[in-house]
């Protein structure tokens, strides 16, 4: 980079104004500046960039690129600025100018092309595998809108679009020369040639352009630029200049443009209904087939050597099984376009394919009905057709002590074509995302896919990227943290290990006591502005944010608070350290009962805080639309970081990375990644309870758990559940009774009230050690210094190593 001094940017900032926006400084506005900034950025990043893409071209390295339907990339200009070593001097200049650099940075949309944990994991990977100097490249969809935007009404969850492209996008830069044509349905011919061999010939097909965006994703301060490409789908016109002829006719045509701009429309459109599922077909080939034909495309074009050598130079990882179709994809491509025999196709593919599962829960695991199938990509259910037929038939000759399990493992089955067989079996290497997660699908889920192939079975416990999560999000601590063990730990996180030494010093305890102080009170304004709420930076900040499910049980949090509040009306004086309990989480539109609790917990909220007898021992704060800024506001905040997953379920967990990085404790259940954190920083340093995986899965086969009789002889929980059941917290008689219901005559699937008691005594734990500052501060030491095992680029450099086997740079 070359040198900048604070004179040169702000002349800079100053002409470009005038240039670009023909303002003077003290008329521009935030969002000019913004605008300024990232168009400063870029013009540093570009030349980078290129420079990059030229280096992987002379080198003829391996890639590996990473296809998600989702990339929770957030927002990009703090972290470029970061990256590019710009950010001190872009503070200092905007300070100097008279504005706040976050108010500017935060005048980005984020880039909400995600759901929750595994959309965020790409966004860290893709930092890493760049900061690492490694080539790798993500794919993925444009969409035109990104999650929704979560508002509160009256305690409710109302879904807006999230129009995140409104104001363009200062990141992006539109290919078209580079489009790719998608076909979908259409008629499949089959010949036979010459030499004996089949050929297949589509016609009538519906066209589709992709037409891909490329984000640079910015190493840190190594100069190395790599690409995440984003896919629009757009209308293909055959022939350009009879569109010019009768170009009324095509503009007229608005209901195809219409249909087909759908595609590229919405993550994870509304699928109760045929339409909608369809269009989740139809994204999910669309982001497969697009970035398959454009891998080949590289491949050819750079290496120039024959297509069966593709696994010397390219490995695709698939984010979950939602890009599982590049398996028949590339195997269609590699026969009918490129006359490979199925044989050669299926060695090429299956050595250039890796999965990654991230979950266990059964409505994630998906199907798709032959029939839709068959119908929109009719030669793809060929192959997958001929992929099960070989698959089944390989079992009955070959495994006799498999031959009765063949209708669990067949890859279309009952008329569903099942995407976790299909990936599992077109894959070289299957991986979990923490270490109980793996040995549960080993186990369990994936028991007799584990039997035929166990040396694709392997475990990468996930990672954050620690540049983002502390350096950029908590620069107080991480000035700390650098003051006391030096900057090392930014390029090697485990360095962090060296706090071990100062966590047992009283006055530097109080250094980090403060900057956790300071950002509460940072929060504590945030809170007060979004929600008119006042809290007291005094009191335990105790978090769980992440998206709303059964499964996380926020219930039990709530119920926790509920309990507290039942106690504190009987005794008003009851000596408590006061709570602050805060919460942001979305719930899938369609899912009735998360948002219902969603309603719980802003009903909870409108009562406790405002009822004056509990002297402000208690609060409840729920943040509405959570997403990667508004964590980036709240983890540096937290002193509890809730991992209350019911045992089993949560197959790694991220937040609990992040909150052990800002020196947050967790509560939690031996469940994800929290068992990694337990086996480093020990019991004494955390608080776990609860049923273990074992204990659950056991329930789960065997039974002997009723909740009814927890019901009946503990009467906190009566209490609670007769006060949902009364009408007490509803403005109605009925509003909570879905709750109720689910949980007594249900039979309470995610064991709330199994882990009460046990909770709830952890949370007197809990409000023990706050007591004594000096444990707590040093408990909280420790799982900072400890946390550097969960940055990603550890994560990154396991991939590399055994499955990628990539170089660097
Ligand atoms: C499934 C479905 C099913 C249909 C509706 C839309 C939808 C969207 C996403 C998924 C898959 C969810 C999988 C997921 O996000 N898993 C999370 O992955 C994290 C990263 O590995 C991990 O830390 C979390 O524990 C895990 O829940």
């Amino acid at each position: 980079m070359p040198q900048l001094t604070r004179d040169l940017w702000k002349e800079k900032i100053i002409s470009k104004l005038k240039s670009d926006k023909g303002k003077e400084l003290e008329d521009a506005s935030n969002k000019d500046i913004y605008d300024i900034i990232s168009s400063m950025v870029n013009e540093e990043i570009m030349p980078q960039w290129v420079a990059t893409q030229k280096k992987y071209k002379e080198e003829n390295c391996k890639q590996v690129y990473y296809v998600s339907m989702e990339f929770l990339i957030g927002s990009l200009l703090e972290s470029n600025l970061l990256n590019c070593g710009m950010l001190q001097i872009s503070n200092e200049v905007l300070e100097s100018i008279g504005k706040n650099p976050q108010e500017v940075y935060s005048q980005e949309h984020d880039a909400g092309l995600g759901n929750g944990g595994l959309g965020r994991l790409a966004a860290c990977f893709m930092d890493s595998l760049a900061s690492l100097s490694y080539p790798g490249h993500g794919f993925g969809i444009r969409y035109r809108y990104g999650l929704f935007e979560q508002r509160i009404i009256h305690g409710n969850q109302i879904e807006l679009p999230d129009y995140w492209l409104k104001d363009n996008y200062a990141w992006e830069t539109r290919k078209e020369e580079e489009a790719i044509c998608i076909h979908f349905r259409g008629d499949v011919h089959m010949f036979r040639k010459n030499d004996g061999n089949l050929e297949f010939k589509y016609e009538n097909t519906d066209k589709v352009l992709a037409v891909p965006y490329d984000v640079p994703i910015v190493g840190f301060q190594n100069q190395v630029v790599n690409t995440l490409r984003l896919w629009s789908a757009e209308p293909y016109y055959e022939d350009k200049d009879n569109v010019y002829r009768e170009g009324s006719k095509y503009y007229h045509d608005l209901d195809h443009k219409h249909s087909i701009e759908q595609i590229s429309g919405f993550l994870y459109p509304d699928d109760s209904n045929h339409e909608g599922k369809e269009l989740r077909l139809k994204q999910q080939y669309f982001l497969v087939s697009s970035s398959i034909q454009n891998i080949i495309h590289h491949f050819k074009k750079n290496y120039k050597l024959p297509l069966k050598r593709l696994p010397e130079k390219v490995v695709i990882q698939i984010n979950d099984t939602h890009p599982s179709l590049i398996i028949p994809e590339l195997m269609r491509i590699l026969m009918d376009e490129e006359n490979f025999s199925w044989n050669n196709a299926w060695e090429i593919t299956t050595n250039v394919i890796a999965y990654t599962n991230h979950t266990i829960m059964s409505e994630a695991l998906e199907t798709w009905p032959t029939s839709m199938m068959q119908e929109l990509l009719p030669r793809i259910y060929m192959i997958i057709n001929e992929i099960n037929e070989r698959f089944c038939k390989g079992i009955w000759f070959d495994h006799e002590e498999l031959r009765n399990q063949i209708p669990n493992m067949a890859i279309i089955a009952d008329n569903y074509v099942h995407m976790a067989r299909l990936a599992i079996v077109g894959s070289f290497s299957i991986n979990g995302v923490a270490r109980i997660h793996t040995e549960i699908l080993k186990k369990q889920e994936m028991k007799i896919f584990y039997q035929l192939y166990p040396e694709r079975f392997n475990n990468k416990t996930n990672g954050i990227n620690h540049r983002r999560w502390l350096l950029q999000v908590n620069p107080k601590l991480a000035g700390l943290i650098t003051d006391v063990i030096g900057p090392q730990w930014i390029q090697r996180p485990k360095q962090l290990i060296s706090l071990l030494k100062y966590s047992k010093d009283s006055s530097l305890l109080e250094r980090f006591d403060t900057v956790k102080s300071e950002n509460k009170q940072r929060l504590a304004n945030y809170i007060y502005e979004q929600t008119g709420v006042l809290v007291d930076h005094h009191s335990i900040f105790d978090v769980q944010i992440k998206r709303l499910h059964e499964y996380k049980r926020q219930l039990l949090n709530i119920f926790h608070v509920l309990y507290l509040y039942n106690e504190l009306k009987e005794n008003p004086n009851l000596n408590m350290v006061p709570r602050t309990f805060i919460f942001a989480a979305k719930a899938a539109p369609s899912y009735h009962l998360a948002k219902e609790i969603i309603k719980l917990i802003n009903k909870v909220a409108s009562i406790v805080n405002y009822d004056t007898t509990i002297q402000n021992k208690l609060k409840v704060i729920f943040l509405e639309n959570y997403n990667v800024s508004l964590a980036e506001k709240i983890i540096p905040a937290a002193d509890i970081s809730e991992q209350i997953s019911t045992a089993s379920k949560e197959a790694s967990g991220t937040g609990n990375m992040k909150m052990m990085m800002n020196g947050a404790l967790t509560v939690g259940t031996l469940d994800g990644a929290n068992i990694e954190i337990r086996d480093l920083v020990g019991e004494r340093n955390m608080f776990i309870f609860g049923l273990t995986a074992d204990e659950v899965l056991n329930y789960y086969q065997n039974g002997g758990y009723r909740a009814i009789d927890i019901y009946n002889t503990d009467d906190r929980v009566k209490r609670i559940l007769d006060q949902l059941n009364q009408g007490e917290f509803g403005s109605h008689e009925i509003e909570f009774k879905d709750i109720y219901y689910n949980i007594l005559y249900h039979n309470d699937p995610y064991f709330v009230l199994k882990d009460f008691e046990p909770y709830i005594e952890t949370h007197e734990l809990v409000e023990q050690a706050y007591r004594d500052k000096l444990t707590w501060l040093n408990m909280s030491v420790t799982n900072i210094a400890y946390s550097g095992k969960f940055s990603s680029d550890r994560t990154i450099q396991e991939y590399v190593a055994e499955i990628w086997k990539l170089k660097k740079l």
